[in-house]
């Protein structure tokens, strides 16, 4: 949520913080502002509401320039989207502060500091750091001792970079709840919020731990852990791709991103299956020791990867016979749960810095887990750093906000993940296979299934117009037709409900209209005559129907139902493959509606506030 860059180098830094907002205004885009330091101590803010470029064409037009500067692309919490809520926030035109995050007691230390004297001119928690800074300055402390000692102050989290006026050779920073990571480049150091934004300037970084204070200058970093003892952190050199930030020639980084799956999976499966299954540690040295004791699962997650586990806890009953429960982060955590004997906890997550997500992985070390594994797709996020167990699932920097190909590489890494705890818990032979050889044609398949779009366009018209739908499925295709479900509703903003279609009968029945799309995801298999009988109660009251169908699925297309070819698949890696037409359903359908594809109205990339 929201999107920091901070700069320290000998020249004008305002290309590279706004370079650097823009390659992280997918997290955040209600507003955005720079604050640029002269080493004569000269202060310039500029802000703006709106997205990035509104930014960059006001600072075109002012000559902005500083050496020491910090930027912000912000995700509203506290305080409507206006100019005076954007960041950076000041004190006294002294101190600039820019926060992701959310300060928990704001309401009492606004109090505290408006008693003291202090004026407020936004509605935002941040500004108080800002005049907590400054106090703790004015009693005569260096920038690093004022922010040490202004953070004692904060509830809740924080990520923040701090620059002082009358000090212009340096920034602080701070990490409790929020990430952050240094860029090390040669004589000029950098700061973000997430490593994409750095990319152009360096691929040296050093990602900070909870509760770090870092001092950064041109030439020099250091870092003081949360008790103030000065620490070494670990430099690590990025792998992640530079143009990752590019279209592509892609109208969208949603499409451009859906077109990658058969490629992200293919990487994703490579050098980790061969003809006869699962390589050496694929899951990390130990992983196998790990796995041989595991007798039950529980995966947290939110959001697109909650429904990535909750197909994953399919796989695992059905063909690895390990017992399996998967929750919502944000309930996990809040709840008195019970922890099974030999339970592994598995996080999934894009991000690795979904706040929920990883409080959940912090509190299930306190409840006695065995051990953790996660699944996530940015290396060195804090849920790789914090768990036992990481794997990779290599799908690249995902840019569009709705997610699609970090979705499709979690569901191949649980299918690996079957086929090790399968491996321990009594998998039959013929499981095993199925499994492998349907992974093996997974990439091709993806490509096959791609081809079908200009049939979906044309599908897409139909659904402009409508207000609501419902989408079924059966299975391992149930928490599919959710996910179809959530796209459609994060991107089109039409009003989406996933049903299990044996719950028909049990209330969304009565919903259905000719103003109503049914969606129905139907692959050939053992459930195919049931899902059959629950299409033909929709059909018997006059509803619309779109069935993404295996072709010898024999569904007969009328007036009331159109019957989209899906291509043939084994059995397992069928979830897989029926996501893609949703997306694009979605995608479509959004386009039509003239949304924001990439960015949609109200939400934010990586959910690092709960
Ligand atoms: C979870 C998630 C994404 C969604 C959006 C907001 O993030 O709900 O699934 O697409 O980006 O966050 P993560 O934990 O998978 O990073």
């Amino acid at each position: 949520m929201c999107g920091i860059v901070g700069a320290v180098a000998e020249r004008n830094v305002v290309e590279i913080l706004l370079e650097g907002l823009k390659r992280l205004e997918y997290r955040g885009y209600d507003s955005a502002g720079v604050a640029l330091l002269q080493a004569s101590g000269e202060l310039t803010r500029i802000r703006r509401t709106g997205k990035v470029q509104e930014l960059a064409d006001a600072v075109a037009q002012h000559d902005a320039l500083g050496s020491t500067g910090i930027a912000h692309t912000r995700w509203a919490t506290h305080g409507g989207v206006t100019e005076a809520n954007a960041h950076p926030h000041f004190s006294s035109e002294r101190v600039a502060v820019v926060h992701n995050g959310i300060i928990e007691n704001y309401v009492s230390l606004k109090a505290n500091l408006i008693e003291k004297g202090y004026t407020f001119t936004s509605d935002t928690d941040t500004e108080t750091i800002a005049h907590t800074v400054h106090e703790e300055l004015v009693s005569g402390k260096t920038l690093l001792s004022a922010v040490q000692s202004a953070v004692k102050t904060f509830h809740g989290a924080y990520g923040t970079v701090i620059m002082d006026k009358n000090d212009p050779s340096r920034v602080v920073v701070a990490r409790s709840g929020s990430p952050l990571v240094i860029g090390l480049g040669l004589g000029e150091n950098f700061i973000a919020s997430d490593q994409m934004a750095l990319l152009p300037v360096t691929r040296r970084f050093i990602f900070l731990e909870e509760g770090d204070v870092a001092e950064i200058t041109r030439r020099d970093v250091k870092i003081f852990d949360k008790d103030g003892a000065p620490v070494e952190r670990e430099v690590i050199e990025s792998n992640v791709e530079h143009d990752a930030g590019d279209k592509a020639g892609y109208r969208h980084y949603m499409l451009k991103e859906i077109h990658e799956q058969p490629t992200v999976v293919r990487n994703a499966l490579q050098h980790r299956i061969d003809d006869n299954g699962l390589t050496k540690d694929v899951f990390g040295e130990g992983a196998d020791a790990i796995f041989s004791k595991v007798k039950h699962v529980q995966i947290i997650a939110c959001g697109t990867s909650y429904h990535a586990g909750m197909t994953a806890r399919y796989w695992l009953e059905q063909y690895a016979n390990v017992s399996c429960n998967v929750e919502i982060a944000s309930e996990f955590r809040y709840r008195k749960s019970v922890v099974h004997p030999n339970s592994l906890l598995i996080t999934i997550s894009q991000s690795g810095e979904t706040a929920d997500t990883l409080a959940a992985l912090r509190l299930a070390k306190e409840l006695g887990y065995m051990s953790s594994l996660t699944i996530c797709n940015v290396p060195g996020s804090s849920l790789v750093r914090e768990s036992d167990l990481a794997f990779m699932t290599k799908a690249g920097a995902e840019i569009g906000v709705a997610s699609t190909k970090a979705f499709t590489t979690q569901l191949t890494a649980f299918l690996m993940l079957t086929l090790a705890l399968g491996k321990e818990n009594g998998m039959t032979e013929a499981d095993s296979k199925s499994i492998v050889s349907a992974l093996h044609s997974l990439p091709a398949k993806l490509e096959e299934t791609l081809a079908i779009t200009s049939g979906i366009e044309d599908l897409a018209e139909e659904f402009a117009d409508k207000h609501h739908s419902l989408f079924l499925g059966r299975g391992d295709q149930y928490p599919i037709a959710m996910e179809g479900a959530l796209k459609l509703k994060e991107i089109s903003y039409i009003h989406a409900e996933a049903y299990a279609s044996g719950e028909l009968k049990h209330g969304p029945l009565a919903l259905i209209d000719d103003e109503m799309p049914v969606i129905v995801v139907a692959p050939n298999n053992e459930l195919l005559e049931k899902l059959k009988s629950n299409v033909e109660e929709v059909r018997a009251r006059g509803g619309i129907m779109y069935v993404f169908a295996d072709k010898d699925a024999a569904f007969a297309g009328d007036d009331t139902m159109r019957v989209i070819d899906v291509p043939h698949c084994e059995a397992p890696i069928a979830p897989i493959i029926y996501t893609l037409p949703l997306q694009l359903l979605s995608y479509y359908v959004a386009l039509i509606k003239g949304t924001d594809v990439d960015q949609p109205r109200n939400l934010a990339k990586s959910v690092t506030v709960e």
